[in-house]
């Protein structure tokens, strides 16, 4: 059986997105997701987007598996993706999306909404950062404590971190110069840190300045893409928890900048780029 897909990508972090409008299952396994996300064998992306039917009064809902076939809570770069798909298909059937078209998007996060603006960027609510060790979750805390420049032992160094969860868990740590950092050799450490029961996105920030951040990203289940959105969310975040930047900022990753806002509503705002790439029709691997 061929399944129709597009692909798509935001700031060069990329999905595979597939309509799964009528049914409330994905249409594929996280294991036929893994062979899709491989860039030699398959499609190639960081990740499969299931856009499903809404659940709870919600317009949609959005499930994803990682490019290992894990199955993460959120993602802030797909759901960006994910609104600019749904607004072609839903004109595809003859529904012109409105003019600023807001999506309630069900999701393992909480409901999220992306609006798509006039320019072509995508605005997300991204919804309440949680803070406390439980909710990361990690270790690094009593249950009901904030994780903030708490000492973390990585191989031979000692970083200082700070826990963010944006609904999937993130550890982030302030370094002066991200290009020195060797992701490649850090990433799975940190990863697969016993502190972190669910592993972890782990993001190195260098700030430029209290309104610009520079960052590069280990994803849990992806490893080193070129962008995340529910990290640079995090990472603000932190940045705001250590004094590091204001409340609003740029955050430059290595396929381009977000916009990030913590607003005073607790709420946190990201906007960016969503772009399609190309659509195909994917036959059974073997
Ligand atoms: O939490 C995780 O396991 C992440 N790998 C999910 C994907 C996050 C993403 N890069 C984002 O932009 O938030 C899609």
């Amino acid at each position: 059986m061929a399944i129709a897909f597009s692909k798509y990508h935001g700031l060069g972090n990329d999905f595979v997105l597939v309509d799964n409008r009528h049914q409330t299952e994905p249409l594929i396994t996280a294991e036929q997701a893994v062979k899709w996300c491989d860039r030699n064998f398959g499609i190639g992306a960081d990740g499969v987007i299931f856009a499903l039917p809404g659940q709870a009064g919600t317009d949609y809902t959005m499930r994803i598996f990682n490019s290992d076939g894990s199955e993460p809570e959120m993602c802030g770069n797909g759901i960006r993706c994910m609104a600019q798909f749904i607004a072609g298909l839903e004109t595809a059937d003859g529904q012109a999306p409105d003019q600023a078209q807001a999506y309630a998007i069900h999701t393992l996060a909480g409901v999220i909404t992306p609006k798509l603006r006039a320019d072509g960027q995508v605005t997300v609510d991204m919804g309440e950062p949680s803070l406390l060790a439980e909710q990361i979750p990690t270790t690094l805390g009593a249950a009901g404590d904030k994780v903030v420049n708490t000492s973390l032992q990585v191989g031979e160094n000692t970083w200082s971190v700070t826990c963010v969860s944006m609904g999937n868990p993130h550890c982030i740590t302030f370094v002066k110069d991200v290009a020195a950092i060797d992701l490649a050799q850090l990433g799975p450490k940190f990863e697969h840190h016993s502190a972190f029961p669910q592993r972890i996105n782990t993001e190195f920030i260098q700030v430029v300045s209290r309104d610009y951040l520079k960052m590069r990203v280990w994803e849990r289940g992806a490893g080193p893409t070129l962008a995340c959105g529910t990290g640079a969310c995090a990472a603000l975040v932190a940045g705001v928890l250590t004094d590091h930047c204001d409340r609003t900022a740029t955050v430059e990753l290595p396929g381009g900048p977000l916009q990030i806002e913590w607003s005073n509503d607790n709420r946190v705002y990201m906007t960016g780029p969503a772009q399609r790439v190309f659509a195909g029709e994917m036959t059974e691997l073997a």
